[in-house]
């Protein structure tokens, strides 16, 4: 059947006009909408009340007390990866979370370094906690690009990195420090004798009081890894990222995890245009500069395996793969997606996003807002694609 003409351009003006209002609505209220209203009838769940696991240790008067005598305490440390001219920012979110948990706990800091730490940088952070503070020089085999990458190709790869926007790709440590996060940072010897950890960055934030023990949390319910916000990646940092690991996986089908989350990171449900650009995988993560957890996922026969199978592919020098994608995608595949927590009580802000719960315990961020940036960021949000095929655990 054929349509004449004037009805067929009547057609396409009304298709034309609705799609106009649409995103007319749609952008109406940028900084109240966030994906869960754009693509769903989900509703954030930030918005619902949060409220502190019950029958933990809380702080006791001697327990927890500073030095290495803690008798309630387990061996776990807040870990930064820091330099030295990021003191201030350092100082910072170290009176955030010394003021809305560590000094109830007094967990030791563990800092990290390429260079030596500066007598200042050690003075003025030792001063910020009651805790023990511990500075590591990361030894050169763990920092320095790995002999097999190629200079000329990675000159080359930076350039076509620099064509598709990936920030920091013409900065060598930058690719150091995501390699270092990805498959190094637990073979520290200063972190023999940790199970787990709490990742802090300078200038991150935290708003809500909280008063339990999260390391024992993990250690009871046997949850293995904690965060508090997903996004999703560039995917032209992380072009071979998948097919590398689908490769990984033809080898090694025996690491994967009978409970494994291989729906969420192949979800093209949301944005396609993201899962097709990085080949097969969402780009949905979880944001690394936060993470709680238990460092034998790491030490694991699985990750080792993978990690050095992804450094070989040498993905972290000719492309800029993050150790957020990797971390997410080892977790969504060898672990049991049950063992891994969202913790929706620790409000929290790396610039530009943040994880505000409704509590009364939490002062200085808005409940449920994830961005104060521009609106265009509330999409880069995934924790509906967690939500969806793990819950909200
Ligand atoms: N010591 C040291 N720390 C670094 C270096 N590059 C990055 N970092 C740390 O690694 C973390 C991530 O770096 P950042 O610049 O915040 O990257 P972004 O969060 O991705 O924008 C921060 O804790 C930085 O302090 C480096 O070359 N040396
Ligand atoms: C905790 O660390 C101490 C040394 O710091 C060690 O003796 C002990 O075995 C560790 N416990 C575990 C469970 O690793
Ligand atoms: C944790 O795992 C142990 C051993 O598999 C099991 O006995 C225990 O019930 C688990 N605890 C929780 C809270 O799931
Ligand atoms: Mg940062």
């Amino acid at each position: 059947m054929t349509i004449a003409r004037p009805v067929r351009a009547l057609i396409v003006a009304v298709v034309f006009a609705v799609c106009l209002l649409v995103m007319h609505f749609a952008g109406s209220s940028p900084s109240k909408s966030s994906v869960f209203k754009l693509d769903s009838h989900e509703r954030d769940p930030n918005l619902d009340p949060t409220h502190e696991p019950e029958g933990l240790l809380r702080r006791t008067s001697k327990g927890y007390l500073p030095g290495p005598e803690g008798t309630e305490r387990i061996n776990a440390t807040l870990l930064a990866l820091v330099r030295n001219e990021e003191l201030n920012g350092m100082l910072q979110a170290m009176g955030d979370l010394e003021r809305t948990w560590n000094h109830k706990f007094n967990y030791p800091w563990t800092f990290f370094n390429d260079v030596p730490f500066t007598d200042e940088f050690k003075r003025r952070t030792s001063a910020a906690t009651k805790a023990e503070c511990f500075y590591e020089v990361i030894p050169d085999e763990h920092w320095a690009k790995p002999g097999w990458i190629n200079e000329d190709l990675f000159q080359e790869s930076v350039k076509m990195l620099k064509e598709n926007d990936i920030q920091y790709a013409d900065k060598l440590s930058y690719h150091q420090m995501c390699r270092w996060n990805s498959g190094m940072f637990y073979r520290h010897p200063a972190l023999e004798h940790m199970q787990f950890y709490w990742r802090v960055e300078p200038k991150v934030h935290f708003f809500c009081d909280v008063d339990y023990d999260v390391f024992r949390y993990m250690q009871d319910n046997n949850k293995t890894y904690g965060f508090t916000i997903t996004l999703y990646d560039a995917p032209h940092s992380i072009p071979t990222l998948w097919p590398e690991t689908v490769k990984f996986l033809a080898e090694h089908p025996e690491h994967v995890h009978a409970n494994n989350a291989m729906d969420w990171l192949t979800d093209r449900v949301r944005r396609p245009d993201h899962n097709n650009k990085a080949n097969g995988y969402s780009t949905c993560h979880f944001w690394s500069n936060f993470e709680i957890a238990d460092l034998s996922v790491w030490r694991s026969k699985a990750y080792e395996d993978y990690f050095n199978h992804l450094d070989r592919a040498g993905g972290f020098f000719y492309e800029r793969w993050g150790d957020a994608p990797v971390h997410s995608i080892a977790l969504g595949l060898f672990e049991d997606k049950s063992n891994i927590h969202w913790f929706r009580d620790i409000g929290y802000q790396h610039i530009p996003f943040f994880n505000c719960p409704n509590s009364p315990k939490c002062k200085g961020c808005v409940t449920g807002r994830l961005t104060d940036g521009e609106a265009w960021l509330n999409r880069e949000d995934c924790r509906p694609n967690w939500f969806k095929y793990v819950g909200m655990g």
